[in-house]
């Protein structure tokens, strides 16, 4: 049985996965409208699983006999005015959610709830991979957005592509290897802006 605060904060983590979902979504669409497919065909994929973490803190509530409860859910404004801009409010907006899954693991701990803890120690791991899958597409995509960054990233390729053996780092990023999104309309984007984005509630 959940203690009225840990349902609290569990119900608060469904609402933020859903406006993560949200986000994604959005984003993706601001990527066609930029003709960049690749990255929209990433974020729209990413928005699917945020709906599976939905679901997953949903059916865990349920579980116990609780009611979940999905709240209000933050509408995005898509006004990025560059890919990295929107690429670092997607970081931010992940390291936010780690704040909030460590949040509940305190509480849960704290509280000697040890079957949300276990619960959440699925999302403790997930946070690191999404950390580090976002932080590196921020990462690379400020290298290539520089003359110097580029030619550093063609050799890095070269490398990749020519003498390394190692079958995982043969193989493209995750974000590179997925198909182009459907094209809609064209837009124009700033590369030297710098804004933050994020769902409300954090
Ligand atoms: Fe992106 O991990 Fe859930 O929110």
């Amino acid at each position: 049985m959940l203690s009225n605060t840990i349902l609290d904060k569990l119900n608060h983590q469904v609402n933020l996965e859903a406006c993560s979902a949200h986000l994604y979504l959005q984003m993706s669409a601001w990527l066609i409208s930029q003709e960049l497919d690749s990255a929209a065909a990433f974020f729209r994929q990413h928005a699917e699983e945020e709906k599976q973490h939905m679901m997953k803190l949903f059916d865990y509530i349920n579980e116990t006999g609780a009611l979940a409860l999905i709240g209000d859910v933050a509408t995005p404004a898509p006004e990025w005015k560059s890919h990295i801009e929107l690429l670092e409010a997607a970081y931010n907006h992940e390291l936010a959610i780690t704040k909030s899954i460590n949040d509940l693991v305190d509480t849960a701990l704290r509280e000697k709830d040890y079957s949300t803890f276990q619960f959440l120690q699925w999302y403790v791991a997930e946070q690191h991979e999404e950390e580090h899958l976002f932080g590196s597409m921020l990462h690379k995509a400020r290298i290539i957005n520089t003359v110097d960054g580029r030619a550093l990233f063609r050799f890095d390729e070269e490398v990749r592509k020519s003498v390394l053996h190692h079958e995982h780092l043969q193989q493209k990023p995750m974000f590179l290897q997925m198909g182009p999104a459907p094209k809609h309309h064209e837009g124009h984007d700033d590369p030297h802006a710098r804004h933050q984005h994020s769902c409300s509630g954090h």
